[in-house]
Formats: structure tokens, sequence, C-alpha cells
């Protein structure tokens, strides 16, 4: 394998090295996906995510394949709500807000079943799983630490929902130095119009926050 690669992506190649690079998989827990969950709870058709599950598997068993590192993230909150702000608790008028018990446990708190990556994706032992309070994945959470420890420079982007986590994700990222590639048949909006919007707004401007590509040209990279 070539230890420098080139990804053909929008708006241009995204040139990278596995050994440098993590692949970023962006709160794909049964909260977002399945009936029950917090994505349900704000009035949401939790099954329009479901079409990105097998794209997500290719992606994941090749980069496995290829010793990449894997980060998982889950949007979770401590038992106590401790770090859930009042603001995102009682905001709006959720059928169950953060912390109340629904069909899969509590909603959005560590631990619950409902908080768990979907079956299909099941972190391994060796991946790193990062539980997140807030909607970026560095907010409240030692990832960068740990991402500069294993010198990664950069992230390669799936998961949900594109224009919330995965986008304020991606955005942190950039602000803190990271080159990162959202793979768009791997990511999912409630909203296809916001998923639109927000890989046009990624690429835009030079790719102002990113790169973009589908996920068949970084298997076809990967070989
Ligand atoms: N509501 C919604 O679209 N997303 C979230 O609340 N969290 C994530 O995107 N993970």
């Amino acid at each position: 394998m070539a230890a420098n690669l080139s990804l053909p992506a929008t708006p241009f190649a995204f040139p990278f090295e596995v050994k440098h690079t993590a692949l970023v998989i962006i709160d794909m827990q049964r909260d977002f996906v399945e009936p029950g969950g917090f994505g349900e709870t704000l009035g949401n058709d939790v099954g329009l995510l479901r079409p990105i599950i097998p794209a997500c598997q290719r992606v994941l068993a090749a980069w496995r394949a290829h010793g990449g590192l894997v980060v998982h993230t889950r949007e979770a909150h401590k038992a106590d709500l401790s770090d859930c702000p009042p603001a995102k608790r009682t905001r709006g008028n959720p059928s169950l807000r953060i912390g109340d018990v629904g069909p899969m446990g509590r909603i959005l708190v560590s631990g619950e079943p409902g908080n768990q990556i979907i079956p299909e994706l099941t972190p391994l032992a060796s991946e790193i799983v990062i539980d997140k309070p807030g909607k970026g994945m560095f907010y409240g959470t030692a990832l960068h630490e740990i991402l500069k420890g294993r010198a990664i420079s950069h992230l390669i982007f799936m998961g949900v929902t594109t224009e919330v986590c995965v986008q304020t994700s991606m955005r942190e990222a950039n602000d803190r130095g990271y080159d990162g590639l959202l793979l768009t048949d791997c990511t999912e909006s409630y909203f296809p119009a916001f998923k639109a919007a927000t890989i046009a707004m990624v690429h835009a401007q030079g790719a102002i926050v990113g790169w973009t590509a589908a996920s068949e040209e970084l298997l076809a990279v990967l070989g």
C-alpha cells in the first residue's frame, strides 16, 4: 500500500496517509437511527437515516483492513445530567426530554440501550469511542489530545446528522488544523435539503471547511 494516497474529491484532490488519518463516525447510535430515541422525540422520521448504513459498513471494513484508526462518537450525557445545559433540555416541545425514560431507556444518557452505537457498526475494543455532551466532537472531550498523541492530521467523516453533529464536528476540526473530508453517501439528515446545503457549504470557497467525496472513491483508492 502506498504511504501517500490521493482521493479524487471536491473541490480538489484530498492527499492523505492512512497512518495519519482517522475515520470518524459521528453519532451512529440508536438514539438517532431507531424509533423511540432522541431523534424521534424531536419529531423526525428516523427511517430516513438507515439507507446509509451499508455504505458506512463497507468503508469501516475497508478502513479496518488497512489498519486505520477509527473514532466513534456518541452524543451522550451523564446520568445526573450535570453536563447537559438546561437550555438544551428545556428547549422546544419534544415528546420526551433528555434524561426522560423512553422505550430504549433514558433519552441521550450514557450507558442506556438507546445510546449505543447501532449493531451494524459496533466498535471494536481497539477503537476509540468518545461520549460528547455537545454537537461538536471536541467540545467537552479529550479527543484533540488523543488525536495529537497519535499524530493524526487528517479526518474522514461519516455519520449523522449531516448539518448538526457532523458539520459542527468538521468545523471544530477545521479550526484545530485538521484536514477533513465528508463521505457524502455515508452521512444523512432528517432534511434532504439540509444535507445538500451542508455538502455544498463544506467544499465551497476552495474547501473552506473541508473536502467531500463519494465512498466508492475512497474504496477505490484503498484497493
Ligand atoms: N437533531 C439532529 O438532527 N441531530 C442531533 O441532535 N444530533 C446529531 O446530529 N448527532
